[in-house]
């Protein structure tokens, strides 16, 4: 390999290093570990919403064929913990106390209320089919608007299904007006639009479902689980059991993927582990599909109540935010921070100069919800670029115009928001002339005239987005001030071996965003050595002692800085070596592509040499330790924020409501692009995602609080296809907040592409008097939407 090659690692199409065994079967998930004397478990799960528990016979299950012990949670009491709600985001927050299994009472149809534990997975579930719960049916609260008015109450003993409500002001804050002035002044001399959106509730779907193994006969307790946090889980063993950290390990394997999903301490995790505590032997917990979909934390639901106040030739002048988030029975890890994290992005890439936030969360007898890809920021987006997409049609005007009009200029950067926030870079005028040019925008603008003049049957619509996010969740000091539970720094190790390889251990742990790859190209960068010779080491608590792990895209933001910084102190660890070995001055060394050389002449060595003459540690320099390695954390000053124009168009059978995408176009802004080929699987999938939400999915209950879309029948979950060949492309921002210059993008399609989709959905029946159509929007509802004049979508 030459140097060049090394040196052009960054922005390198490298196939990712670990597909070869993720998808040749060669790797271990968690259900394929097996233990010596291991145990299987199987839970027992409510039918009912809302229920007392009354009894629970267990005996016709104990005496099933290999069934070891049948455990309730009476039997266990406190020893069973209580599953943590780590972010109240209001000092008053009501939140219902959450055993992983109740023995009085359910809140949601799916919640355990036993656990067999058999010598096989099988037998262990044949046996949960016998165990006989009493149930005392109560009423549910299922929707959340009447929740919300504590029509029916989720959890009795409360008094109220109001969990907290949470206020966000600029008036107040200092960062700009007061809105309801904004809004009077439009009442009498401008524009005002209010609408009511509903993000419909979502479920997270992985292909790899949840799975623990707990293994308590070594010195160690050991979990495996697939999990995107597993730092974060053996914090929560260890702070809440009493057992010491050091005491606790946390594998997460390779993970088939999360979303979100595998965000959380489950239920499932207390369970095992206090099962196997309890009987000392490894137990396992594989969850069915059925079970995933329905005790999984689901994601969205929400009501969002929209006031924009603009002049009348568009220019917003206040904007005003009214939420009821639906938290579902429980508080969840980040259920209420979810709404909080969105309250931010509201006003998106504009600068709008008054705002007002207010999110109400409430209890419902439904599955907990909590974070999904974007978790805040997908909502956040969808209400701005629909309602500015309004504003187009009240003001008469191209809906980029209005965009063009409210957005922050490029000029304008560092630019702080109505939130507060500093934006630290973005190019809106570039990223949208790059799509507009791709999608052939103005030749589609006017096939769509064309179309409406002439009556076709198939009309045609464009649908907008453009957007920004905040994501690298990290600034732990700003995370502090939203009371939120945890910091925001990553860790970083980058040892060099004996033979001159390199050993990355991070703090992040991937499940399925190919950081073994991109981490590996960065230090091959920094180090100038082969990328093949780097090995990231991730996801085990005693491999990776130190962490925050996998979520809000913030793994290259924070993780890989971290990484970057910790292969710099290796360098300048090394110089001094390399001086000494030369028998040259420090100043007079340089380093690059991997080699030390003496300015001036052709004397050098390579980085791996020296690796090698550290370990035999035959000369080295007096005091200098004979090792090669180092490790930093790092905790930004500020969130990442990518940006990007998305464009869509639809055609719309008027006569059917059947939809059909024709083009999909997205320029995104995610700063430098480590690994392009990686980028673009993120960018698909979280398209893809984002347009699930606007066409197909939805979690469903019925009256008495069942699921029924319960599984992938019912649960429309697109696959490759059902999708269009996506055209992508990317302007570039560096963001100053890391030296890298790199933004997050694992977010980034899902938060983006819902509303492009759905404004292209109602810009093709406007016409007909329509004005919105609830997601998803399937044929029957676009139909409806038409023949009604918008009131049946
Ligand atoms: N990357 C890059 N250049 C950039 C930005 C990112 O090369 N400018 C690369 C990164 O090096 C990393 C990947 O893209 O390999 C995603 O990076 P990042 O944006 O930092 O996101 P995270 O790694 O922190 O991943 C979390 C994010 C989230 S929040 C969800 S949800 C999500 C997602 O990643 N879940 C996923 N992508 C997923 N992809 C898969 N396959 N499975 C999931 O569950």
């Amino acid at each position: 390999m030459t140097a060049t090659e090394v040196e052009n690692e960054i922005g390198r199409d490298r196939r990712r290093k670990e597909d070869q065994r993720l998808i040749t079967g060669r790797t271990r998930w968690t259900d394929n570990i097996v233990l010596p004397g291991m145990l299987h478990l199987a839970m027992v799960r409510s039918p009912f919403a809302h229920a007392t528990i009354t009894s629970i016979d267990t005996s016709a299950a104990k005496a099933a064929p290999n069934v070891v012990t049948v455990l309730t949670g009476a039997d266990f009491g406190e020893e069973l913990g209580v599953c943590i709600n780590a972010w109240p985001i209001t000092p008053d927050q009501v939140t219902p106390g959450h055993s992983p299994m109740p023995s009085d009472r359910v809140a949601f149809a799916g919640e355990i209320v036993a656990v067999v534990v058999a010598r096989s997975a099988a037998e262990a579930r044949d046996a949960a089919e016998l165990v006989d719960v009493e149930y005392d049916e109560l009423p549910a609260a299922l929707d959340l608007k009447k929740a919300a008015a504590d029509e029916v109450i989720a959890h009795p003993d409360l008094g109220t299904n109001k969990s907290a409500y949470w206020v966000f002001d600029s008036a107040e804050a200092g960062t700009g007006g007061n809105v309801e002035d904004a809004i009077a002044k439009a009442r009498t001399d401008g524009i005002v639009i209010e609408r009511e959106y509903r993000q419909q509730r979502l479920i997270p779907a992985f292909m790899e479902p949840r799975s623990v193994v707990v293994d308590p006969t070594g010195e160690q307790y050991v979990m495996y689980s697939a999990t995107q946090i597993p730092h974060i889980v053996r914090f929560a063993l260890a702070a809440t059991t009493g057992v010491p950290e050091s005491k606790i390990r946390v594998i997460a394997p390779d993970v088939g993927g999360g979303f979100g999903g595998k965000l959380q301490v489950t239920p499932e995790e207390w369970i095992a582990w206090a099962v196997g505590r309890r009987i000392g032997k490894p137990v396992k917990y594989t969850e069915t599909r059925s079970e995933s979909l329905v005790s999984g934390h689901h994601g969205r639901d929400q009501w969002q109540k929209l006031t924009l106040a603009a002049e009348k030739d568009g220019t917003v002048t206040g904007f005003k935010v009214e939420l009821l988030a639906d938290l579902g029975a429980y508080v969840a890890i980040v259920g209420g921070g979810v709404p909080v994290l969105g309250a931010f992005m509201f006003n998106s890439i504009y600068k709008f100069p008054a705002y007002h936030f207010a999110v109400q969360t409430v209890l419902t007898n439904k599955t907990w919800t909590d974070a999904y890809r974007g978790a805040g920021r997908p909502e956040a987006t969808y209400a701005i670029e629909r309602i500015m997409d309004e504003l187009a049609v009240e003001v008469g005007v191209d809906p980029l115009v209005i965009r063009e009009k409210n957005w922050i200029k490029h000029e304008e950067f560092p630019f702080t928001t109505v939130c507060g926030l500093e934006y630290d870079s973005g190019n809106y005028e570039a990223a949208t002339e790059k799509a507009k040019e791709m999608f052939g925008y103005d030749a589609l603008r006017a096939e769509q005239q064309q179309r409406r003049e002439a009556g076709d049957p198939v009309q045609l619509g464009i649908g907008i987005s453009t957007f920004t996010e905040m994501c690298g969740l990290a600034p732990s000091r700003v995370l502090g001030s939203l009371d939120y539970g945890a910091g925001g720094w990553e860790h970083a190790a980058v040892r060099m071996t004996p033979l001159g390889k390199v050993e990355v251990v991070t703090g992040a742990s991937a499940h399925g965003q190919g950081h073994e790859t991109a981490f590996s190209q960065i230090v091959a960068d920094r180090l100038g050595v082969p990328f093949e010779d780097v090995e990231v080491l991730h996801g085990d608590t005693q491999v990776a002692p130190r962490g925050l792990d996998t979520y809000g895209s913030r793994s290259l933001v924070v993780g890989g800085e971290a990484i970057v910084r910790a292969a710099d102190k290796v360098v300048e660890k090394a110089k001094p070596i390399a001086a000494h070995l030369l028998e040259a001055s420090v100043d007079d060394l340089e380093f690059s592509a991997g080699r030390f050389s003496v300015r001036g002449t052709d004397q050098g060595l390579g980085i791996a040499e020296i690796a090698t003459a550290v370990f035999t540690a035959h000369n080295l320099p007096d005091g200098v330790e004979p090792t090669l390695d180092s490790d930093a954390a790092f905790d930004p000053t500020s969130f990442s924020f990518p940006h990007g124009t998305h464009l869509c168009a639809m055609e719309v059978d008027t006569e059917t409501g059947a939809l059909n995408m024709r083009k999909y176009v997205c320029v995104d802004d995610i700063g430098t692009i480590i690994n392009p080929l990686i980028v673009a699987g993120q960018v698909h999938g979280g398209l893809v995602q984002g347009i699930a939400q606007a066409l197909w999915e939805e979690a469903v209950y019925d009256d008495s609080g069942t699921l029924v879309s319960g599984s992938f029948v019912d649960y429309l979950l697109p696959t490759a296809a059902d999708t269009i060949t996506f055209d992508i492309d990317h302007t570039t921002s560096p963001s100053t907040t890391n030296s890298l210059g790199t933004k997050g993008v694992g977010e980034a399609g899902t938060i983006a592409s819902t509303p492009a989709v759905v404004n292209a959905v109602v810009d093709a029946v406007r016409q007909f008097g329509v004005n919105d159509i609830q997601m998803p929007c399937t044929p029957e509802r676009v139909w409806r939407a038409i023949q009604t004049g918008g009131k049946g979508g």
